[in-house]
């Protein structure tokens, strides 16, 4: 039941990490590709964005997400209510049986409240799942710009 720990160093090595061949059935098996932080400045909120990809036979949840560089680190999504953006605290994200979730700008986003981080270090996130099983990252952090090339 381990989940690929993914340690991502920078986004254009992403292509170069091919999971590795799973026997099937296989349970949930979540991994995380272009994962980034948006930082801006102390006193705000940083936000965290990636996509989520489940190879396992097995729909799973993302309940819940933690980082020693955030005092909390909550599961929101951005809205557009009638032309006002607003966001809501979501309380799990569903990743379905070899399907993909999306955390991005304007949708489902990860945010740090109190960040202590730098642009440019990178911050250890652990997200944990329905099932108990936990995803641990390792996350550059970028300035209100986002990463290079994106
Ligand atoms: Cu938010």
């Amino acid at each position: 039941m381990k989940r690929f720990l993914c340690l991502i160093a920078l986004p254009v090595l992403l292509g170069a990490a091919a999971p590795a061949t799973a026997p099937a059935p296989s349970p949930a098996n979540v991994h995380a590709a272009h994962a980034w932080v948006r930082y801006l400045l102390p006193n705000l909120p940083a936000s965290g964005y990636m996509v989520l990809t489940n190879t396992g036979d097995i729909t799973t949840k993302l309940v819940s997400a933690s980082s020693a560089a955030c005092s909390a680190l909550m599961l929101h999504e951005s809205i557009n209510d009638s032309g006002t953006a607003m966001m809501t605290t979501v309380k799990s994200l569903t990743i379905p049986a070899h399907g993909q979730v999306s955390l991005a700008q304007g949708g489902y986003h990860l945010m740090c409240m109190k960040p202590k981080m730098t642009a440019g270090g990178k911050i250890g996130i652990t997200l944990s799942f329905a099932d108990g099983d936990n995803l641990l990252l390792l996350v550059p952090v970028y300035g209100p710009g986002g990463p290079p090339n994106q």
